[in-house]
């Protein structure tokens, strides 16, 4: 957005047509956002423009253009319809950040499938949960993770192929199929299923406070909102150089590390690699990224290896910052004007509700501390939590909530109608956090309205941990919650009480740790396992979460007779 265009111009007159004409789409006609995010940018002329360069933790580099997406994930549409798969049916991507995840997201939704991302890191009851509960066709994944799969195959008959893109020459076992992409025959002409806008695209799995993970199912129409806010809010132009930290495997990482800037045909780089100061500094004076989208955890880890690290590097190119997934601290905001000159922009969002839905605007003053105000065409406001009515008066603090109907809104949870109704009130649909509005309209982040745990930017439901705990044979019950952490905000702390015979010593906490590791995940291990004798609970036998976690974050503990009488 050039700097003469304001906030309040993009307000006046808004309508989300405007990004449908730029996509060139018409209501009746099929839309489908692998075709959109290649075919339509090499008809502009782009195909020769780099659409990925990539760059993994040994060095080793990879550049597509938008051609080579074009054909490449025609390559992998193809070779999905001669597996048999059919439109609709889920394909899991269970990948690191490598090629293979970004073209095959656009190559099986242009074959008419639903893709499921899931986080590499995910171990293998992480992993059943999420394929069992989509009835999941097949799955593609690299040698490294193909073990996890392996394990759980015989619960899983919905899953017939795993495909590996690494495979090695006759090491397949059962149900497993190569499918090496730069090897392959390109397939230059696809015909690509012709999608509608309400044709479900992506399934995104994302956690609560009960039950098990679920999945958030976009539609194809989701690109109207991802695209728009790319161009408003990322602020992208046709000669950036895009970086966006996030994974795939959660929605920022396809919103706006596949849909986004692919949609307006923007040269994006990906870094497969862990963290580290020094080689994220390099990647931007490298490429000489413009446009940097990350999140709060990367800055207080850059903040705390110091401004020099950031002068030893030219990161002269950079022009617009942003951050997603976790209050964006006035520190931070303040501390990246010193060391890039200008402020990481906050915007907040779901993987419900598919696009930043409100944000700081480019040019619009930045209050740090504040996300900034909704997006044109976002109805936001925050409700008191009686009532379910806004909140009279500027500064109280209420449930975040939206008034749905935005493109990129999620349909529906993947066979849960029930949870999926109790997000709304009123009228309005719930975030499940709190918030402020300021007299300017500016929304100030209080927190999550429930127990989820907020780890570096990553939601991890108590539930599915409580219920992994159970499996261990020394536990007899559980409760999940959040605990301060300077870097990642939250972690998970475990209480845990006992079966009879057992010792709670060192030993058996890292013993523990491991074992949620495994199953779930890094994020969802425990930091720490306190072991006590019994829970507190409601007088219904509900475990009372809220009064652990405001102990560990020396927080009042509330009205304890609600509670009790839950
Ligand atoms: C995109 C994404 C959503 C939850 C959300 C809130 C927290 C996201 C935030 C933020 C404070 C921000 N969150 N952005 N909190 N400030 N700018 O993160 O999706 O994984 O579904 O998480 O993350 O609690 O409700 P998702």
């Amino acid at each position: 957005m050039s700097k003469s265009v304001t906030y309040e111009d993009r307000l006046r007159g808004f309508d989300w047509s405007i990004a449908e004409r730029e996509l060139e789409f018409r209501e009746g006609e099929p839309l489908n956002i692998g075709w959109h995010c290649s075919d339509r940018i090499c008809r502009q002329g782009k195909g020769d423009k780099p659409a990925l360069l990539w760059e993994d933790h040994r060095g080793a580099e990879k550049r597509f253009t938008f051609d080579d997406v074009r054909q490449l994930s025609n390559t992998v549409a193809a070779f999905l319809q001669r597996l048999g798969v059919r439109p609709g049916e889920r394909v899991c991507l269970f990948m690191d950040k490598i090629p293979e995840l970004y073209i095959g997201f656009l190559g099986v939704l242009k074959m008419g499938g639903i893709v499921q991302p899931l986080f590499s890191a995910f171990g293998e009851d992480a992993l059943l949960t999420r394929l069992e509960n989509a009835q999941t066709t097949a799955i593609f994944t690299q040698r490294k993770h193909a073990l996890k799969v392996r394990k759980i195959l015989d619960k899983l008959p919905s899953l017939k192929h795993v495909v590996i893109v690494d495979a090695e020459p006759g090491k397949l076992q059962q149900r497993e199929v190569a499918f090496d992409l730069e090897r392959e025959t390109r397939v230059d002409q696809f015909a690509v299923h012709a999608t509608l806008r309400e044709t479900p695209s992506v399934l995104h799995y994302t956690s609560g406070t009960t039950g098990m993970p679920k999945g958030a199912q976009h539609v194809h129409y989701s690109i109207v909102g991802q695209y728009l806010t790319s161009k408003w809010v990322l602020d992208l132009r046709d000669d950036d150089i895009y970086w966006c930290t996030a994974d795939p495997g959660w929605v920022t990482g396809t919103s706006y590390g596949i849909i986004g800037p692919w949609s307006l045909g923007i040269t994006q780089c990906v870094l497969d690699a862990g963290y580290s100061s020094e080689r994220w500094y390099a990647f931007i004076q490298k490429h000489r990224v413009t446009v940097w989208y990350s999140a709060p955890t990367a800055i207080r880890l850059l903040m705390r290896d110091g401004t020099d690290v950031a002068r030893r590097h030219d990161l002269s190119s950079l022009r617009h910052l942003a951050s997603v997934g976790e209050p964006l601290n006035a520190e931070a905001v303040i501390w990246s004007e010193e060391a890039f000159g200008m402020p990481f922009h906050d915007t907040f969002w779901q993987t419900e509700t598919g696009c930043i839905v409100i944000t700081n605007f480019p040019g619009m003053k930045v209050k740090p501390g504040s996300m900034g105000r909704p997006f044109p065409g976002i109805e936001a406001t925050v409700l008191d939590p009686r009532t379910y009515e806004p909140c009279a008066s500027a500064g109280r603090v209420g449930l975040i909530a939206l008034r749905p109907g935005w493109p990129s809104m999620i349909r529906a949870y993947w066979n849960n109608q029930t949870v999926y109704d109790s997000k709304f009130r009123n009228g309005w649909y719930l975030c499940g956090d709190r918030a402020s509005i300021d007299q300017e309209g500016y929304f100030w982040f209080v927190g999550r309205d429930d127990d989820v745990i907020n780890t570096g930017g990553h939601l991890v439901g108590p539930f599915e941990i409580e219920s992994a705990l159970l499996e261990h044979p020394a536990v007899a019950e559980s409760a999940a919650v959040a605990k301060p952490d300077p870097v990642n905000m939250e972690v998970v702390k475990a209480f845990v009480a006992l079966k009879p015979g057992h010792r709670g010593d060192d030993d058996l906490e890292l013993e523990i740790m491991n074992f949620i590791r495994k199953k779930l995940s890094p994020l969802a291990m425990p930091q720490e396992i306190e072991f006590v004798d019994s829970l507190p609970k409601t007088r219904s036998g509900k475990i009372m979460r809220r009064v652990l976690r405001a102990r560990e974050f020396n927080e009042p503990v509330g009205d304890l007779s609600t509670l009790m009488n839950d």
